[in-house]
């Protein structure tokens, strides 16, 4: 059968246009204005996957902050360079890495001109909204850089040696070197593959130097460590933050108690948040020890943790995961509350 002119223009215009961005045949996508962004506060999973995402399907890797002391060693320790820092995301098609979350999006990027989400957390809270379809690929493993290294090898994309080494750090740096709760086969087998292709012989040796790199804060101001791994969220319709400091020296932290509630009292007034939360988890013995600013966030705390708190820090022992263990249990308590 024929196609009458029009039907056939109709047709055209609709394939030409009907197409999210193709995460399986990145040939298929327009690549100009396109640049690739974490979440606020950004971390070493976050940087780097920018990075790798912007290597697979074309694009450029920003930040949309400053970047950290630890993707600073990762970094350095790869001999890559660090994303542009992008201040304005307006004219841009945006591809996101590792979050979903309308909070932790940097406040100029127009939620229409989200074209793609790689990552690797829950969609609850308050999850992007675009009036188009967006490409997703959301799996549970315990980096985004573990998703876009699977992704890589499945397009055939040969990652340089500088990549591969940072996309390992990512993954140590997200796992806490495998120790956190939220680790997979998946993350195990690509930190091997990529440490391969970085010529790294030992995988936890770059992971000890990345923990003991990231553990002294000694020379940081308190406000500083509360919002360097921080991220906002919002549960049951209250603006949460939660801040963490993953460190093998958590006392040094916790001598400094004082000055951290401070920070966090100035913080929460701030940015009018209805609670806010800080852990210093100590990533030698395995535990968080939680931190909060008044009354409201200690209701939530008792809520969340069953258990009769007493004086002003709550000790979790086996607890280091913000995504899998702290996030879900104070979402949760100020839901039911
Ligand atoms: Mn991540």
């Amino acid at each position: 059968m024929k196609l009458s002119p029009l039907v056939a223009a109709i047709l055209v215009s609709v394939s030409s246009t009907s197409y999210a961005f193709d995460l399986q045949q990145p040939a298929n996508n327009s690549t100009d204005n396109l640049v690739w962004t974490g979440h606020l506060s950004p971390d070493t999973d976050t940087v780097v996957s920018a990075m790798l995402a912007a290597h697979i399907y074309g694009g450029t890797a920003t930040v949309p902050e400053k970047i950290n002391p630890e993707s600073e060693f990762v970094l350095n320790y790869c001999n890559a360079e660090a994303p542009r820092i992008e201040s304005n995301y307006a004219d841009f098609q945006v591809g996101l890495v590792d979050f979903n979350q309308v909070t932790q999006l940097a406040p100029t990027i127009d939620q229409g001109s989200i074209v793609a989400v790689i990552d690797h957390h829950a969609i609850g809270g308050s999850p992007i909204n675009t009036p188009q379809l967006v490409a997703m690929d959301i799996r549970g493993w315990g980096s985004a850089a573990t998703i876009l290294a699977d992704n890589a090898e499945k397009l055939d994309v040969t990652l340089p040696k500088h990549l591969a080494c940072a996309g390992l750090g990512a993954i140590l740096s997200d796992t806490v070197v495998f120790q956190s709760s939220t680790t997979t086969d998946y993350d195990h087998h690509y930190a091997e593959k990529l440490a391969a292709i970085a010529g790294i012989s030992d995988i936890e040796d770059f992971g000890q130097q990345m923990l003991i790199a990231k553990s002294d804060l000694s020379h940081l101001s308190a406000d500083t460590i509360l919002t360097m791994d921080y991220k906002n969220f919002e549960y049951g319709g209250k603006k949460v933050g939660i801040g963490v400091a993953e460190t093998l020296t958590a006392q040094q932290l916790i001598d400094r108690k004082e000055d951290l509630l401070a920070a966090m009292k100035a913080h929460k007034q701030a940015n009018e948040l209805d609670h806010l939360f800080f852990s210093i988890t100590d990533t030698k013995d395995k535990k968080a020890n939680l931190l909060w600013v008044d009354n409201n966030d200690f209701t939530v705390i008792k809520a969340a943790f069953n258990t009769d708190v007493e004086g002003d820090m709550l000790t979790l022992e086996g607890v280091t995961s913000r995504k899998r263990q702290i996030g879900p249990a104070i979402q949760s308590a100020i839901e039911s509350l």
